[in-house]
């Protein structure tokens, strides 16, 4: 279908018929548009726009990626129909791969998925996985090697709380974009984005090419995750306020 660009909910639609024509390639699971409709709920009484808490943790999560050691960018069905181009430019501007990582994961799939990123320019994509993580029974603990297997620092996005714990429990860093700040990602994670992935990962790339060393290392001290997913909600309590007295 085409969206007419004049309609008033011109994106939210575009990006619906982009899941679904990458759900018919096979790259987008059916539960993967249902996940998408969640995430839309929680955008809209967000206002759909990027909250002020969101922006700190996505400059926070820049920051993090910025100083690790080996980073990776962990990619799923949605988040590779959604941002492909931008998930490709996130990884040029940290120089670390990026790994396809499933839940509902068959071989065909995640082969599919990256050559969607190949296609969008991407020089490494991990998607066959050589190892497994302990404390997880899912299709998720399927790693890579060089990538999730041995990162200090993993970005995950629409995730299930199952791995951030099972990553956590390893000893590794989990930054989080979730809108969801109730759900178990959000809440375990060192650094939980409330934000739409479209507009968080554009952020991030920015923040990470902005962002010095030295401003790295401050922008972490002074960050606390569990206050800005506070933040978030009241964010959210704000902008209900603000629709109540508008009705
Ligand atoms: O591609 P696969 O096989 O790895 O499967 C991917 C899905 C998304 C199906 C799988 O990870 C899943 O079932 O996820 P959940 O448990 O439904 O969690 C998805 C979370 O992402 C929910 O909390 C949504 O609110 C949130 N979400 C949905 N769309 C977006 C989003 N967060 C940020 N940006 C979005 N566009």
């Amino acid at each position: 279908m085409v969206v007419p660009p004049d309609h008033p909910r011109y994106y939210s639609l575009l990006y619906r018929e982009r899941l679904i024509e990458k759900f018919k390639e096979g790259i987008v699971v059916a539960q993967g548009l249902i996940a998408h409709g969640r995430g839309e709920a929680f955008d809209y009484i967000l206002g759909e726009r990027t909250v002020p808490s969101a922006l700190k943790a996505e400059k926070a999560a820049a920051a993090l990626l910025k100083l690790a050691k080996r980073p990776v960018v962990s990619v799923n069905g949605n988040v590779a129909a959604l941002v492909p181009r931008e998930l490709v430019k996130l990884s040029e501007a940290l120089g670390c791969p990026l790994e396809v990582n499933l839940f509902y994961r068959s071989e065909e799939r995640a082969k599919k998925i990256a050559e969607l990123l190949e296609a969008h320019g991407a020089r490494e994509v991990l998607w066959v996985p050589e190892e497994e993580l302990p404390n997880l029974s899912s299709e998720r603990r399927k790693v890579s090697k060089r990538g999730i297997a041995t990162a200090d620092v993993v970005l995950v996005a629409l995730e299930d709380g199952d791995r951030t714990e099972a990553l956590k429990k390893l000893g590794k860093k989990v930054i989080a974009i979730d809108l969801n700040p109730f759900s178990r990602t959000a809440r375990s994670a060192d650094i939980s984005i409330i934000d739409n992935v479209i507009r968080a990962i554009p952020n991030i790339i920015k923040f990470v090419k902005e962002i010095s060393y030295e401003e790295a290392k401050k922008v972490l001290e002074e960050y606390d995750n569990s206050l800005t997913l506070k933040e978030s909600v009241k964010e959210i309590r704000e902008w209900l306020d603000k629709m109540i007295e508008e009705m």
